[in-house]
């Protein structure tokens, strides 16, 4: 029998709502909610595509225990018996913080909360972290020290409305196809402007009104220069300032020295670009600031994010509609798995470990005593320290880091070291190859839950068929497992109990009852049961009262080309594929338009060289070295290079430095330095 399933895309933040199409227990298609307020009877390819790789042979149907180096089928009792047995011996030995737990963003919200429940709650550790720490730990860190919320702050509809966009660090229309088309939408039918700070040509670029080509890594002294012009321009919301902002003569001293000369010098963005962009954006109200990683992914991500916040709040462009800091959040739901307090710092509601009566209010709900007062450690804290042996035992739930990691030599060295390491999968990855044990989970389509998208809208999962084999719900096997550990308050007879636990503690989803969230979601704060939602932040006041501007001075990259490693290598994504091509390398569609990888290079650099389109390239860093197909192409600058990091074929993350932000530990995927040769 065919059977239409509504419920949430699995790929990225946009959050769509679609269909799953199933015959009996088979998915056979998907189509775009008509009434969805994101999607409205559109999807992009990945969605289009959504329901082939859950149907795939290869998923995982049995745990698996690893015996002389092979995997071999267990039982599930089995499985938690011997998991709970190593980390419950490694902690005896070596103390609580001896293992940890990484959550997922690819998972829901309920599934989230309980994997940072069972590590506080269960084994009295902080060191439980996921994948925002290599994307978005910089935007929360830095917008909660200048607004007090580390969110996007205005809604998608808004885009539809906006009249001016300042895009910088995000390929809106590859990454985040659903907001990139109103983007479009409002730039060529209603003459939005477009303003994009790129150091590579995206597909936005022929139709910016500006496309400033800086250098990758200057986004600081960029911000600081603009602000500069606007400044020196009057331009300034003095009203905005005055009433709503702390700390502006600090930051008018620092942006002093960033003089258009100086500034055009560090970023190689010529004088009146500069002064083209800063006009445009503080004399357009509705101008909406975008971003993504090439500004987050730095060790200077954290300046970056409050530099961004800055030229906001100078302006006036915040707490108003179709305006604001819009961190494009990238997973389907890593809003979510931050706002459920996967993260080392804080509980759900960003609610701090640290604070005495936090703690005893999730004592008095877990019925626990003692939770961890310290931080945890992060995911590339967790990786060094697998290698070091501060961690023994690690916990991996729907996370691929031997692709998705920094210099993969390092993370495989160290993941080899581990004393025992659990994965948690759809599939047997690359990651999963170093487990002691693996566990099969429901993917999406076999299970219900909630996630949140990038404008905090916290929508349904709905289930359509069963999961393959024994595989089960990421929920109720951490559920079974924690029982196993001796502790059976992660029991539930589904997702809607464990939202309903969630929302008893804590203040953004205070209301969001499942029975409210139909059909399509209400977004965050939403106070209590008879509260609307919200669209749009910081309305007559910031989440933390004032907003703090805080000034940065511009610091140049970890690593920058030299004699030796001459070209900059950057990193990041495309249409394509997803991530570690787990999913989009099992969808036929996605796959064929993107089989190998590649580097791209520019003609001139292709001419000196000697090479075609096509031929072959070493590239290599002081982390590694990898042969790749050449692209040739003026995408990227002479002298840079581009390679997508989807592929364990040829992984981008052999090459890319683990150096991180010092506040916010997300390392530098952006930029490193390589050299280039013709094989
Ligand atoms: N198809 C597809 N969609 C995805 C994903 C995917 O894997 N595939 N992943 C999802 C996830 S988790 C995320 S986080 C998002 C990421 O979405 P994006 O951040 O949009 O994607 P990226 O390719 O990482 O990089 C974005 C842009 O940053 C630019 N850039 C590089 N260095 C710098 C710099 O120093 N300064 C500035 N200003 N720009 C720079 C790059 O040229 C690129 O255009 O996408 C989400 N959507
Ligand atoms: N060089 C370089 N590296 C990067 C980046 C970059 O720009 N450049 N970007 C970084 C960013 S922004 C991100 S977000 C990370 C992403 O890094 P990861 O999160 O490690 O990558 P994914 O491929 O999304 O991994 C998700 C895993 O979850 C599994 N999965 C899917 N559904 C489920 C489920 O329901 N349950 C369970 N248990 N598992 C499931 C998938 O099979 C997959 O193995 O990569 C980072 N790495
Ligand atoms: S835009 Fe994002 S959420 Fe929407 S269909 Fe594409 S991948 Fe899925
Ligand atoms: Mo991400």
């Amino acid at each position: 029998m065919i059977k239409k399933t509504l419920t949430s895309c699995i790929y990225c933040g946009c959050g769509c709502g679609m269909y799953l199409i199933s015959d009996g227990n088979k998915l056979i298609g998907t189509q775009p909610s008509e009434n969805h307020p994101v999607t409205k009877g559109s999807l992009c390819v990945k969605g289009w595509n959504a329901h082939e790789f859950g149907n795939k042979k290869s998923r995982l149907t049995h745990p698996l225990i690893k015996e002389n180096g092979k995997f071999r089928k267990a039982s599930w009792d089995e499985a938690y018996k011997l998991i709970a047995d190593k980390f419950q011996t490694a902690q005896k030995k070596h103390g609580n913080d001896s293992v940890a737990f990484f959550s997922s963003a690819k998972t829901s919200n309920e599934e989230n909360y309980l994997m940072m429940k069972l590590s506080r709650a269960v084994f009295k550790t902080n060191n439980v972290d996921h994948c925002a720490r290599l994307c978005h730990a910089s935007t929360v860190a830095g917008l909660a020290a200048t607004f007090g919320s580390g969110a996007m702050t205005n809604s998608i509809e808004e885009f539809e409305r906006a009249d001016c966009f300042f895009i910088i660090g995000s390929d809106t229309s590859s990454q985040h196809p659903l907001i990139g088309s109103r983007i479009i939408n409002s730039v060529k039918n209603r003459g939005a402007k477009l303003l994009l700070m790129d150091p590579r040509k995206i597909h936005l670029s022929q139709m910016a009104t500006v496309h400033a080509q800086h250098k990758n890594g200057t986004d600081v002294a960029l911000l600081n220069g603009l602000m500069h012009i606007i400044i020196r321009e009057g331009l300034e919301d003095k009203k905005f300032i005055e009433d709503r902002t702390e700390n502006y003569n600090e930051l008018k001293e620092l942006v002093k020295d960033y003089n258009p000369q100086y500034v055009s010098k560090i970023t190689g963005v010529p004088q009146e670009q500069l002064i083209e962009i800063a006009k445009i954006y503080a004399t357009t109200r509705k101008a909406m600031i975008v971003y993504s990683m090439g500004i987050t992914q730095h060790i200077t991500g954290t300046d970056n994010v409050k530099s961004c916040a800055n030229i906001a709040m100078l302006t006036g462009h915040v707490g108003i509609e179709c305006a604001g800091v819009n961190p494009l959040r990238g997973q389907n739901n890593v809003q979510g798995a931050c706002d459920m307090g996967a993260l080392p710092v804080c509980f759900t509601s960003y609610q701090k470990v640290t604070d005495e009566n936090v703690r005893k209010k999730f004592e008095k709900a877990w019925g626990v005593t003692n939770l961890p007062a310290e931080n945890g450690l992060t995911v590339t804290e967790v990786v060094d320290g697998l290698g070091s042996g501060k961690v023994q035992a690690l916990y991996i739930m729907g996370e691929n880091p031997v692709v998705s990691d920094p210099n993969q030599n390092h993370v495989i060295e160290c993941l080899e070291k581990a004393n025992f390491l659990v994965v948690q999968d759809i599939f047997l990855t690359p990651t999963a190859e170093y487990a002691d044990v693996v566990l099969p989970a429901a993917s999406f389509a076999e299970k219900d839950g909630t996630i949140t998208s990038t404008e905090r809208r916290c929508e349904r999962m709905r289930k359509a068929i069963d999961a393959p084999g024994e595989a089960k719900p990421d929920w109720q096997i951490l559920g079974e497992f924690a029982k196993v550990c001796g502790y059976d308050k992660m029991m539930y007879d589904g997702p809607k109990k464990i939202m309903d636990e969630i929302t008893t503690v804590s203040p953004h989803y205070a209301g969001m009852k499942y029975s409210r969230l139909e059909p399509f979601g209400l977004s965050w704060p939403c106070l209590d049961d008879n509260h609307p939602g919200t669209t749009y932040l910081h309305k007559d006041k910031f989440a933390k009262g004032k907003g703090t501007f805080m000034p940065r001075p511009y610091i140049e990259p970890n690593e920058l080309p030299d004699e030796e490693y001459n070209f900059l290598l950057s990193t990041g994504r495309i249409y394509w594929h997803f991530h570690t091509r787990t999913m989009s390398g099992n969808t036929t569609t996605l796959e064929r338009e993107a089989p190998v990888p590649y580097v791209e290079i520019n003609p001139a650099d292709a001419r000196e060289l000697g090479v075609r389109n096509g031929g072959k390239l070493k590239v290599t860093s002081r982390r590694g070295t990898l042969e790749l197909i050449a692209t040739v192409t003026d995408k990227v600058c002479v002298k840079s290079c581009f390679i997508p990091f989807h592929y364990i074929e040829g992984p981008a993350n052999i090459l890319t430095n683990n150096a991180i932000d010092p506040v916010a530990k997300i390392p530098e995927l952006k930029v490193c330095a390589v050299k280039i040769e013709k094989v």
